[in-house]
């Protein structure tokens, strides 16, 4: 390990909407991570999860019941997801402990589908300083289908603003699953997040009225900041985008390996905190 306290390896959270690939994710960054010799430690942070595919070091699931947390505390699902979360967080520092003791270069969190649990509780930010809030990052997940239209691709854009404001961590975006797309529309939807202009005519195409003029005011105050989503194709399918993963890594915590060595690719347009 290089570059970093040896204690504390750095973390990133894995975010997105229900469904957007973040268990996958980690299960391929992980296995492509083999390869080149660098341990990932994955963490499940999702009570909810039905089943994980890949190691986790630490899995929510070994010390709350989400059934349990229903019956005992007479809660419904998303109230018990809540609870969960808060009591996770009375535990962070067993947790953290338990993670710094692990042999690994880097901590990756799959995080539950319901964004605003991790986005918009107490319980996440107190898990983050716990675990480091100068080595902690986040990989904010666009899904693919929704990406395809222009106010679906904003909606996207503004949630992960939103989530990088709330948690205040330096955030990159990648577009998920991305073999599902056609060549002609990734190619659309990676020109929408590196030219807002043409997003911005595509958006008037598409709908046109007061809900466009939200969304491109939203816009320009985007770009005032300049701040394009800048996004880069991931697929845990076809392991395109594991080397931006972990390059995005390297690029804001130094080392890990010599992984970096042929793998380095571009993330120009990765936000700086
Ligand atoms: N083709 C393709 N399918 C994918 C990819 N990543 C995930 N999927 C599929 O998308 C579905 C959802 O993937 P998950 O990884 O469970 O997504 P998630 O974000 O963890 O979902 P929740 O935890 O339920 O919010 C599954 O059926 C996956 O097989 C990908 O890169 N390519
Ligand atoms: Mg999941």
């Amino acid at each position: 390990m290089v570059g970093m306290d040896s204690s504390a390896p750095p973390v990133i959270f894995v975010v997105g909407t229900a469904g957007a690939g973040k268990s996958s994710l980690v299960t391929s960054f992980q296995r492509w991570s083999r390869f080149l010799e660098t341990e990932i430690i994955a963490v499940n942070l999702d009570p909810g999860a039905e089943r994980v595919h890949y190691d986790a070091e630490f899995d929510v699931r070994d010390v709350i019941s989400l059934t349990e947390v229903m019956t005992e505390y007479d809660l419904g699902p998303n109230g018990a997801q809540i609870l969960a979360a808060d009591l996770v967080a009375a535990q962070a520092l067993d947790v953290a402990d338990e993670l710094h003791s692990l042999a690994g270069e880097l901590i990756v969190v799959d995080t539950p589908g319901q964004v605003e649990l991790f986005a918009f509780r107490e319980a996440s930010s107190h898990l983050i300083e716990v675990l480091g809030r100068d080595q902690s990052a986040i990989i904010y997940l666009f899904d693919p289908m929704l990406s395809r239209s222009p106010s679906g691709f904003v909606s996207q854009m503004l949630l992960s603003s939103i989530v990088e404001f709330r948690l205040g961590l330096p955030t990159k975006n990648f577009l998920s699953k991305a073999d599902l797309l056609d060549q002609d529309e990734l190619d659309k939807i990676l020109e929408w997040s590196e030219r807002l202009e043409i997003l911005e005519m595509a958006l008037y195409d598409e709908a046109g009225g007061q809900r466009t003029e939200f969304a491109i005011n939203q816009l320009r105050m985007m770009q005032q900041f300049s701040q394009t989503p800048g996004l880069t194709p991931l697929s845990s399918e076809t392991e395109d985008g594991m080397a931006d993963v972990l390059t995005f890594a390297q690029a804001l915590f130094g080392g890990m390996s010599d992984a970096r060595d042929g793998f380095a690719s571009d993330i120009e347009h990765e936000k700086d905190q």
